[in-house]
């Protein structure tokens, strides 16, 4: 399943442009070609995360679509998620590992090369990598770390590496030409007025350079 992990990753948020819910974002990612949907919600109450995250279980089995849960392993095992990501102070990858089984693909965010090998290491199957650029959707995502740190956290881990932060149809074909197997996106599909058209424009953009 791993192995799917390449493309355009799609972030719901459902405060960032108010009115959209997290099915809506799921579907129209869905619809627009993205190869993953994760949900992330720092403040739905458990049952209405449960809830938004039950739906989009739904969505993306029926277009075949990975989905994956931030932060929340309870939700994601609930979910019948197929993967989940976790931060540097949520719980270690091991004890991830040992709560939600070897099938469930685990990553972890990382902002160094060290945080990166540290997180193979303990077992992760990707990493996050970024703020790649500037973004204003986590203000806490610490100092931009650009294309050159990028190219090396590719150069440096054999897992996959997932690129977030700032990513835009402007810049998308560089981090995948840097060797991220996925760009992730909030603002860019969340905020945009088309977000179908606005996912379908990212993953064209983003396979251009990676040879497709
Ligand atoms: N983690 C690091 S940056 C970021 C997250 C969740 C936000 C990315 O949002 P955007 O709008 O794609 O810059
Ligand atoms: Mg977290």
């Amino acid at each position: 399943m791993i192995g799917r992990l390449s493309g355009l990753y799609v972030i719901t948020d459902s405060e960032l442009c108010p009115g959209r819910t997290h099915a809506e974002i799921a579907r129209a990612a869905v619809e627009g070609g993205a190869a993953l949907v994760q949900i992330r919600d720092k403040h739905a109450s458990d049952r209405e995360f449960l809830e938004a995250a039950l739906e989009i279980r739904q969505i993306t089995e029926e277009a075949g679509v990975l989905f994956f849960v931030n932060d929340r392993l309870d939700v994601a095992a609930a979910s019948g998620a197929d993967g989940v990501n976790i931060g540097q102070s949520d719980l270690p990858v091991e004890v991830a590992r040992g709560l939600l089984g070897d099938e469930v693909i685990i990553g972890v965010s990382v902002d160094s090369v060290d945080q990166a090998k540290k997180a193979q290491e303990d077992g992760a199957d990707y990493v996050g990598f970024g703020p790649i650029f500037n973004t204003t959707t986590k203000p806490d995502s610490g100092p931009v770390s650009g294309l050159d740190a990028l190219r090396k956290v590719c150069h440096e881990v054999s897992i996959p590496v997932v690129a977030i932060g700032g990513i835009s149809i402007a810049n998308i074909g560089s981090v995948a030409a840097n060797g991220a197997a996925c760009a992730a996106v909030v603002s860019a599909v969340v905020c945009a007025e088309d977000m179908v058209k606005a996912t379908s424009d990212l993953v064209r953009e983003f396979r251009k350079f990676i040879g497709w």
